[in-house]
């Protein structure tokens, strides 16, 4: 009975001592202030997105959140408001799974708002399907609607430098591969969906790092970010078999989306960091990605590939 108990007493701390040491991460120290200073968050209605949102919000910035649904970003944008004591929030449709939808935001956000500071390419989805151009869900939403947006944003951005784009990628990217004969394949499962997901986030640190190459010498930085494993709706169209197999470990393993979120804020409002950029970060240092996340070649081939997808060409 004795060992029994000592032995559980020691477990707890070991998973505690490990939690906090291993897990939990490293917070955002930075005070930056962002006042006078303008915010997109795509998908900034829960999860990462909404914590993000909250804390750029406190620092004083006007905060777009970029949703899809009214009904589920009108409460967020009330409670960041009430939270942050601030106005300054709004709420502006975006469905990433739609090209036409980013065309149509990209021209109401210029139109309405004269300044932009802060991109932060959050939104994203595990789940399968297609959108509404035919596209794989995951690549699309996760990787091919940011791409869209982020072209269609870029001059302003450009002309409010210092400027920044953070895009919030995954260390799933570690399994996926550009395969670009089959961009564009529907998945029919969860495993099929985490395959998927993977190259969708591998296309994310990509395209950051391509940005950073484009824009060298703009004053305008982009960064690529792993947050972690996170308690969030990421997954909540898996099947039931899956989460029950997940539930276990993202109770004892997963961070607080409060967490989650401190690198993402870290790249966008931590001073110096501008010599990093087209990094990834982890836990708000940058990290070396394996090298076909840093194969400057693939990073130009997926750019040219993604404006094609997005009708982007001019040329
Ligand atoms: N959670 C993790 O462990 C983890 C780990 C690594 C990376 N990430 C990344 O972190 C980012 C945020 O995810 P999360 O964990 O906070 O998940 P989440 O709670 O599911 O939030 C995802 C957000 O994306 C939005 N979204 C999905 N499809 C969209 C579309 N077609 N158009 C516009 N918005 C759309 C969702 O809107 P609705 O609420 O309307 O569905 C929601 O606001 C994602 O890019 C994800 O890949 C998460
Ligand atoms: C970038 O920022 C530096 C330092 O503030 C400034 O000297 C330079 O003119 C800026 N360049 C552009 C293209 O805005
Ligand atoms: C974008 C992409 O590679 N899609 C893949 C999604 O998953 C299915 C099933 O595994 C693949 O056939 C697709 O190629």
């Amino acid at each position: 009975m004795v060992t029994w108990m000592v032995g559980s007493a020691l477990a707890v701390a070991v998973y505690i001592v490990t939690y906090y040491s291993l897990l939990k991460g490293t917070s955002c120290r930075s005070d930056t202030s962002l006042k006078g200073k303008t915010a997109i968050v795509t998908g900034g209605n829960t999860g990462l997105g909404k914590v993000t949102a909250l804390d750029l919000a406190r620092r004083g910035a006007r905060v777009i959140l970029a949703c899809r649904s009214k009904e589920r970003a009108e409460p967020a944008v009330f409670d960041i408001r009430k939270r942050s004591n601030s106005n300054q929030v709004i709420f502006m449709h975006l469905n990433l799974a739609c090209l036409k939808s980013v065309r149509t935001f990209a021209e109401t956000f210029l139109k309405s708002e004269p300044r932009l500071h802060l991109l932060i390419n959050n939104a994203g989805t595990g789940s399968n399907g297609q959108t509404a151009d035919g596209f794989n869900l995951a690549w699309g939403v996760n990787h091919l609607g940011h791409f869209l947006l982020t072209n269609l944003l870029l001059d302003r951005l450009k002309q409010c430098a210092p400027s920044r784009i953070v895009v919030v990628s995954s260390v799933a990217y570690c399994l996926g591969k550009v395969d670009f004969n089959h961009l564009n394949a529907p998945g029919e499962n969860s495993i099929s969906a985490i395959w998927n997901y993977s190259i969708s986030k591998l296309c994310n640190i990509l395209f950051a790092r391509e940005l950073a190459n484009r824009l060298e010498g703009t004053n305008v930085t982009s960064y690529s970010v792993h947050p972690g494993f996170v308690n969030t709706e990421i997954f909540r169209d898996f099947s039931v078999f899956f989460k029950f197999l997940l539930f276990p470990i993202a109770l004892l393993f997963s961070k607080t989306p409060s967490d989650g979120a401190q690198t993402i804020i870290y790249c966008a409002v931590q001073e110096g960091i501008e010599k990093f950029s087209g990094r990834y970060f982890v836990d708000c240092k940058v990290r070396k990605v394996f090298p076909h996340a840093r194969d400057d070649g693939m990073a130009r081939k997926l750019w040219d590939v993604s404006e094609r997808m997005a009708g982007l060409c001019n040329h």
